[in-house]
């Protein structure tokens, strides 16, 4: 791939995922392609969180004081904020905005709901779309004005302790999400000038995009009592005493979908893990004048099996060349197709081919054992994907012992570079500087050696990278 942003405009439009042209600038469609996928995609992660979390869903607008309430996040979201200002003709009295994110949408009724001790602790989680007027170029998916997905959690507990379990939890809740997926990633604590507005601190998930830049594709902020205080949340607690609740909140955004494109795409398209292909198996009839009706009745029962057997299958039985369905399927990542003509009936058999691998196999579907065969092939895919994902990601993983060097290997190809630094917000600063990139953050703690800038002693193991 040798431009990724042209490509990917490119195949957005051609597999028909996202239409770009709405008139509202960083705000775009869904198109049906795009929208099962994103369907899948939301699927698992509802999957995993409804063990734990109960879904819930609170309205679009925040009204102004509450969002001004805690003055660290309003400052952090103010260039953001879409504002509504009018009903019809009528000047509001107070201005309601769009949320960016719905710490202050939620928390006011979480000072009404949460009583005792017993309550806790709560995990609730939404699936919305917010709205943030982004300064930086808007790109479809990866930076847009309407976040049409935003996955949002938000857990409140008893005590410190609680909330930094929550904390590793949502870490591995979002490891698990994105392995499904086969998206690799690098988990680290964003440094104290880049965590999310009212945090603790923030853990961030870093993906790596064909071009080597790297994207955020997930955080999960300890917001210690911050918010708790500003909107009074309290429990009582065995003894009776009130005590205010330490909170965590966590997301992924639409980012997760232009990740699973980008990463496992390549010349021919898109390459789709069968987790979230609309179609994990398309099967094309090889159809000759005579004997046509015979293919296809063959080919139906052979989609009734499939489906019955729980995957997303479809027969591709339009009246155009077969290699015309071929080229189609590929670009949209079908991971498997399924080609039967009159003589694979005869000898029972099916050619298969492979969208990752771009290999075609012959399978016998003499019994019902194909059935099984063919999902043995598609976890084949997942695996293979996910393996071909991480050699990459960590092929773009290198470290660096002084600044010269990674500047010289963050030109080269980008990724991502670590070394030791000692921590200090200032020459954090100098180091961006010097690079040209952002510090993503700690990898590692308590790693003893020097900072490769400064020269003092080293607290962690940080990482930079050209970024999103
Ligand atoms: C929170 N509050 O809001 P976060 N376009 C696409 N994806 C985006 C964009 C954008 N403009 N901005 C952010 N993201 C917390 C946690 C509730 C949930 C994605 O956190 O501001 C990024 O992947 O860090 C980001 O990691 C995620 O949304 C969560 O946003």
């Amino acid at each position: 791939m040798t431009d990724f942003s042209e490509w990917f405009h490119n195949i957005l439009e051609e597999a028909e995922i996202i239409d770009i042209r709405y008139p509202v600038k960083g705000m775009h469609v869904w198109q049906p392609q795009g929208f099962k996928i994103r369907k899948h995609t939301l699927d698992i992660l509802k999957n995993i969180l409804d063990e734990t979390h109960e879904e819930v869903l609170f309205p679009l607008l925040i009204p102004e004081d509450e969002l001004a309430k805690e003055a660290i996040h309003v400052k952090g979201f103010e260039e953001e904020v879409y504002w509504i200002t009018h009903g019809g003709l009528t000047e509001l009295n107070k201005k309601l905005a769009l949320r960016p994110t719905s710490e202050t949408a939620m928390y006011p009724m979480f000072a009404l709901w949460v009583r005792s001790h017993n309550d806790l602790p709560f995990r609730f989680y939404q699936i919305v779309n917010t709205f943030r007027y982004e300064t930086k170029h808007t790109r479809p998916l990866i930076r847009v004005r309407e976040i049409t997905t935003f996955k949002e959690a938000h857990t409140v507990h008893a005590t410190r302790e609680e909330c930094e379990e929550q904390v590793k939890t949502a870490v591995k809740i979002y490891k698990e999400f994105f392995d499904m997926l086969g998206i690799p990633y690098s988990v680290s604590k964003r440094p104290q000038w880049d965590k999310f507005p009212g945090a603790e601190y923030t853990m961030a998930f870093d993906t790596i995009l064909p071009d080597g830049k790297t994207l955020q594709i997930g955080t999960v902020h300890n917001l210690g009592q911050t918010f708790a205080k500003t909107f009074d949340i309290t429990y009582e607690t065995a003894e009776g005493e009130h005590e205010h609740v330490y909170q965590t909140c966590y997301g992924v955004s639409d980012r997760v979908i232009a990740s699973v494109i980008g990463i496992h795409g390549d010349e021919k398209g898109l390459c789709l893990p069968p987790a979230v292909a609309p179609y994990q198996v398309v099967i094309v009839p090889i159809i000759f004048k005579k004997g046509a009706e015979e293919v296809l009745n063959f080919c139906r029962e052979i989609v009734y099996k499939l489906k019955n057997a729980g995957l997303r299958v479809h027969l591709d039985d339009r009246d155009i060349r077969a290699g015309k369905k071929f080229y189609e399927h590929e670009m949209r990542g079908v991971p498997l197709r399924m080609e039967i003509g009159p003589r694979d009936i005869e000898n029972k058999n099916a050619v298969i081919f492979r969208r990752d691998k771009l290999e075609k196999e012959t399978i016998s579907i003499d019994s019902d054992a194909f059935i099984d065969d063919i999902k043995t092939l598609l976890d084949n895919i997942s695996t293979d994907m996910k393996d071909k994902a991480w050699d990459s990601f960590n092929a773009h993983i290198r470290s660096a012992e002084t600044v010269e060097e990674a500047r010289t290997k963050i030109e080269e190809n980008k990724g991502i570079v670590s070394f030791n630094w000692c921590g200090d917000e200032p020459c954090g600063k100098e180091l961006e500087e010097k690079v040209h990139v952002d510090i993503l953050g700690i990898q590692e703690e308590d790693v003893h050696g020097v900072c490769i800038n400064c020269g003092k002693p080293s607290k962690c193991k940080t990482l930079i990278a050209k970024t999103y």
